[in-house]
């Protein structure tokens, strides 16, 4: 069922270039610049960190996604042109703050991608933790012929995703990959067709948001740190992070209603 969404309040209603909604644990951030193709300037990527840093209170899942036909056209190129290089790495340094509090912020994010998702915006859907694609989603890294460099954490999340040979070609050769070949490389989680990609999202994200708080927490910020830590290291904090989790009443609640046959088993999905 579509949850029921009303526009956020406060601050997050001031921000210009984003539309902030709210259901229940659910918060919902689109992108709201579609005359430029959500092609994200210097307000834009502020707006994204004061939106990440000031979720509602309550919020348990969040979803981003990008108003109009395309999900984002990455940075916005007419602010390239008259930079000092001293500029431009303030500016990157901005997007690396923002983008960051966006992966290691309070709540798992999923990202709808459909139409452009290029440049800063691939860079952006790799911020997210889950990404859901439309049949009409279609990727590339066009920095490389533009006569730049990713600069939004792009080289640091991309090849993560797909591994550095594939980022290479897109960004040497101009490789687009349409949805289907995105999903077979990694980009997205799920492809659904046109139109299906904000309901698959909310449900995914309820779902997300049902789930014991400080047992997300770990997936989102302990298993990324983890997987970059020598296997020694990553399990050690794996058995703190273990018992932490654990140690919470909603853990314990949740165990004891699975021992009580009240809480569901594992199934494949039908
Ligand atoms: C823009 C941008 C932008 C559109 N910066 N203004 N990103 C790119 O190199 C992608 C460039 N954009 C495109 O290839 C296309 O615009 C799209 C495939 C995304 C969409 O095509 P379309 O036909 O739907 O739209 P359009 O007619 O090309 O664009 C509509 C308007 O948006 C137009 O402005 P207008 O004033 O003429 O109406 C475009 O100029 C504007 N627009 N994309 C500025 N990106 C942290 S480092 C990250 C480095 C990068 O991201 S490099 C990749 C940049």
């Amino acid at each position: 069922m579509k949850p029921s969404f009303q526009v956020a309040a406060g601050l997050l209603a001031q921000l210009s270039m984003l539309r902030v909604e709210v259901a229940g644990p659910v918060v919902h951030l689109r992108l709201n610049r579609p005359e430029k193709r959500n092609a994200i300037n210097t307000a834009l990527v502020q707006q994204l960190q004061t939106a990440f840093v000031n979720l509602p209170a309550g919020s348990r899942a969040a979803v981003i996604s990008g108003e109009g036909a395309h999900f984002c056209a990455g940075l916005d190129l007419s602010e390239v042109t008259e930079q000092t290089v001293a500029e431009g790495i303030f500016h990157s340094r901005l997007w690396h703050a923002a983008f960051e509090q966006i992966q290691y912020g309070p709540v798992p994010v999923v990202a709808v991608l459909h139409g452009a998702v290029v440049g800063g915006g691939l860079e952006l859907a790799a911020t997210a933790h889950l990404r859901v694609a439309e049949a009409s989603a279609f990727y590339g890294l066009p920095e490389g012929q533009r006569g730049i460099f990713v600069g939004g954490s792009g080289s640091a999340r991309i090849p993560r995703l797909i591994g550095v040979s594939r980022m290479t070609d897109m960004m040497l050769t101009g490789r687009v990959f349409d949805a289907v070949e995105g999903q077979a490389a990694g980009l997205s989680n799920y492809l659904v067709a046109d139109g299906e990609g904000l309901a698959q999202a909310f449900e995914l994200a309820q779902r997300i948001a049902s789930n014991a708080p400080l047992s997300n927490y770990a997936v989102t910020q302990a298993l990324p740190r983890i997987a970059e830590m020598a296997p020694a290291e990553g399990l050690f904090v794996e058995s703190l992070m273990s018992a932490i989790a654990q140690g919470d009443e909603a853990a314990k609640q949740r165990v004891r209603d699975f021992l009580g046959k009240r809480a569901g088993k594992v199934g494949k999905a039908s």
